[in-house]
């Protein structure tokens, strides 16, 4: 009777959601398929489609191809803790979009993905194949991570950068007994609010993300640029900050290009909403302005919310600021922080905080202003905090803020992020223990290491093909030739692969051509790969599937070192090489895992300089973490996850170009892949493919290489 009951009220779900042919604001919330009770639990199997599909759209005004998830761009998805989340992913995108890796494939940023759950982290070939234009697949995993905001995106290449992304919430577990409800009837969590709001921050181009990713493989040694591959090019500064899904890239003076500007933009939005039509004079506008507006924000006087901000960036490190109010953070990456009171925070791509902000100034429209830190040049965003009743389509009264004015935090501020008091001390509070996993008795980190990896970061210029890349250790990551997944092919063979790997230290990867080690697996399997902690790093900036090996129940140190981009040996021209030692920051994700930031500072870091000033008693419990230009960050994380787990930077152009290793931990105990998997294709490009415009006029026609010519 009561399941009967149950099956209705997901039937009447199902109803809503396929009923629901309005168009929906861009960031809102997807409605599930159905919500079914699952027996003898309290978590239910909550379903969604997404539907992918390409659009014309103009979130900044501006109007492009753009991608749409079951209609909507960038919409938030949410399950409880305990539920079992059932994602089908249609990829409708035409055959003729250029893809980098021939599908999509979707990560769900933060969660653990423990057991069989590994082979639906997302990462295109590593975890499985992606999906190719015409197919679908069905992800299907129990999500027992805490409660607190997520991140889910496009994990093949680019499309993430097209709008194939949106915040993924986890609530806390549904009540003994309630119905399986949308939105949430949950146990309570740590805090209490009136309402909630999410803020998806994202930076935007006016082109498709392939078609920028394509020009960064193409030679940067001038020396080496042919008519058919034409020159590298960087990605340059997005021409407008998103938050969700809407601003107008007039706000800001924009500079086109790669860069060169020193100057940060001046920013003055005028009008709340941009009538279809205008044409200011920027050289990125065309006469092609469909209209667009800015998001708004609406508080009630007096309430309390909590705020979830999620910087889900290809490229843009931001501070957001919230005019008149101080906000108080309480988790960083979902994790309960102890409350800091301020103004302004600093979220790189692919972390997310939460605050807590209350009404209670005189009511009106106050500004919340996302500024780029780090890449001078980079145009702010603006939203509006609505105060009720407040008059909803008006900016406010005072002068924006300039991002010139806005400064990141420094290791000063950034220190006073730490976990939670309440997650140090065992208790037999539930909220607290919402935050634990079994056989946890408190979030400190372990005292020691068994293991630490050293990591040392720089932007090589390769001998063999003028190609500029990121290395970690010397080895820029390829992704990915064979067209496998290396969890299924690693789950096989748990040592076949080590066994084939070439001792790198053997290799002059200047002298023998740009790959380290070089496997056989079949002839068609043809990988390339480097054990890091076996072989020592390569002499000579190489190329290869670059691997690191946990054995289960390990607790692994990671040192990173931000070392200026032509370092070991990494640019080969005698007079212009020496010159090129710039840094600049990266947000490191780890895939799997949460890890402990024990510490963060400028230059390398140094064991007898360093190790005492490590926070071992209380550090930030997270799963991404800036390494600024030219410094150190020292994480310790427990290998207690069987898979292969990503380590990499989040901004989308370095991962392409190689920013990336590949944890594979306790592979013995993986779990076997699921009985369906994406069909691989035949033959896949990947991160280092010549994208020449005659393989690109041959592959995509004229979308290839020309593009974007849709505008
Ligand atoms: C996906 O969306 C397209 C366009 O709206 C529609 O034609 C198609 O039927 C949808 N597919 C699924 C599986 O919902
Ligand atoms: C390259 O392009 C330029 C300009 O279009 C042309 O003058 C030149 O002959 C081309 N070179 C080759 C080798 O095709
Ligand atoms: C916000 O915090 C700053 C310092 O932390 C303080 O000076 C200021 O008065 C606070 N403002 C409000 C509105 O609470
Ligand atoms: C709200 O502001 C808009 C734009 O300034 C104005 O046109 C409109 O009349 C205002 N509405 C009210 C109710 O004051
Ligand atoms: C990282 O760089 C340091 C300083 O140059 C060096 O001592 C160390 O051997 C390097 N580690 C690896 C793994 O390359
Ligand atoms: C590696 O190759 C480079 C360039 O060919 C050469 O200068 C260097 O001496 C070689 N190093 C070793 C250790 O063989
Ligand atoms: C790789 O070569 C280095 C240098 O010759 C050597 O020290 C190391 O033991 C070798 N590693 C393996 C796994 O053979
Ligand atoms: C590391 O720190 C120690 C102690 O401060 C110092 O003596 C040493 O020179 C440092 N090493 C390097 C390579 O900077
Ligand atoms: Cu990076």
């Amino acid at each position: 009777m009561l399941r009967s009951i149950l099956l209705t009220l997901s039937v009447l779900c199902a109803l809503l959601a396929a009923c629901d042919g309005q168009p929906r604001e861009p960031g809102s919330m997807l409605a599930p398929d159905s919500i079914l009770p699952i027996p003898g639990s309290n978590g239910c199997m909550v379903s969604y489609t997404l539907n992918v599909t390409l659009a014309y759209g103009a979130p900044s005004c501006f109007a492009r191809p753009i991608v749409l998830t079951s209609g909507v761009f960038g919409p938030a998805i949410a399950v409880h803790q305990g539920d079992t989340l059932k994602i089908t992913l249609v990829n409708n995108l035409p055959v003729a979009f250029p893809s980098v890796t021939d599908g999509i494939s979707i990560h769900y940023h933060g969660l653990q993905m423990a057991g069989s759950a590994a082979y639906f982290d997302g990462m295109a070939y590593v975890s499985l194949c992606p999906v190719a234009p015409g197919k679908s697949y069905t992800y299907q995993f129990l999500v027992n991570d805490p409660p607190g905001t997520y991140l889910w995106h496009d994990h093949s290449a680019g499309f993430k950068g097209d709008g194939l992304e949106g915040p993924l919430i986890v609530y806390p577990p549904r009540l003994p007994g309630a119905p399986p409800a949308f939105p949430p009837l949950a146990v309570s969590d740590l805090w209490s609010y009136d309402g909630e709001h999410t803020l998806l921050l994202t930076d935007w181009y006016h082109a498709s993300t392939n078609s920028l990713l394509f020009q960064l493989n193409m030679p940067f040694d001038a020396a080496r640029v042919t008519n058919d591959t034409g020159a590298w090019s960087w990605i340059g500064m997005p021409q407008a900050i998103l938050i969700n899904g809407r601003g107008f890239y007039g706000d800001c003076q924009l500079f086109p290009g790669s860069g060169g500007n020193s100057a940060p933009p001046t920013c003055m939005p005028s009008t709340f909403t941009v009538p279809p039509g205008r044409s200011p004079a920027q050289p990125w506008a065309s006469n092609n302005n469909p209209g667009c507006t800015h998001s708004q924000f609406t508080v009630e006087p007096g309430k309390t919310f909590r705020l979830r901000l999620v910087n889900a960036a290809t490229l843009v490190f931001m501070t957001i600021c919230f005019e008149g109010h101080n906000v108080t953070l309480i988790a960083a990456d979902a994790i309960p922080t102890a409350p800091i009171s301020t103004r302004c925070l600093d979220l790189n791509s692919g972390q997310r905080l939460d605050v807590l902000l209350t009404a209670d100034q005189p009511p009106a429209n106050y500004w919340i202003t996302v500024a780029p830190q780090y890449r001078i040049g980079a145009p702010a965003g603006y939203a509006v905090l609505n105060y009720k009743g407040v008059n909803t389509s008006t900016f406010p009264s005072s002068p924006p803020p300039q991002p010139v004015n806005i400064t990141p935090w420094g290791f000063a501020e950034d220190s006073l992020v730490r976990l939670s008091p309440r997650l140090l001390t065992a208790s037999s509070d539930l909220a607290v223990n919402l935050y634990l996993s079994p056989g946890e008795a408190t979030l400190a980190p372990p005292p020691v290491p068994t293991k630490i990896v050293l990591v040392n970061l720089s932007q090589p210029l390769l001998e063999a093909n003028g190609q500029l890349r990121w290395a970690l250790n010397n080895v820029a990551m390829t992704r990915n030739p064979p067209c496998v997944s290396l969890l299924s092919k690693m789950q096989k063979y748990p040592k076949f692969l080590k066994q084939m790997a070439v001792n790198a230290s053997t290799v002059n990867g200047t002298g023998a051509g740009p790959f380290v080690g070089i496997s056989y697996v079949k002839a068609k399997d043809k990988m390339t790969v480097y054990y890091d902690g076996i072989s020592p790093a390569p002499l000579y900036p190489s190329v290869g599937l670059h691997l690191v090996e946990n054995a289960g129940g390990e607790v692994v140190d990671v040192v990173v070192n931000n070392f200026p981009a032509n370092s070991f040996n990494g640019d080969y021209r005698p007079v212009v090489g020496p010159t090129r030692t710039a840094v600049e920051q990266h947000p490191m994700h780890l895939h799997g895992h949460r890890f402990w930031v024990l510490g963060r500072g400028s230059g390398a870091f140094n064991a007898s300089a360093h190790a005492a000033g490590l926070n071992t008693v209380n550090p930030p419990y997270r799963d991404t973490v800036t390494v600024t230009g030219g410094g150190w960050v020292y994480l310790r994380f427990k290998a207690d996850n069987p898979g292969i787990w990503p380590f990499h930077c989040h901004l989308l152009p370095h991962v392409f170009m190689g920013q990336q290793l590949y944890f594979v931990e306790d592979i013995a105990n993986a779990a076997p892949p699921p009985s369906k998997v994406p069909k691989c294709p035949a033959t896949c490009q990947y991160n280092f493919a010549p994208y020449t415009k005659a393989f690109l006029r041959s592959k995509w026609g004229m979308s290839g290489w020309e593009l974007p010519p849709l505008y």
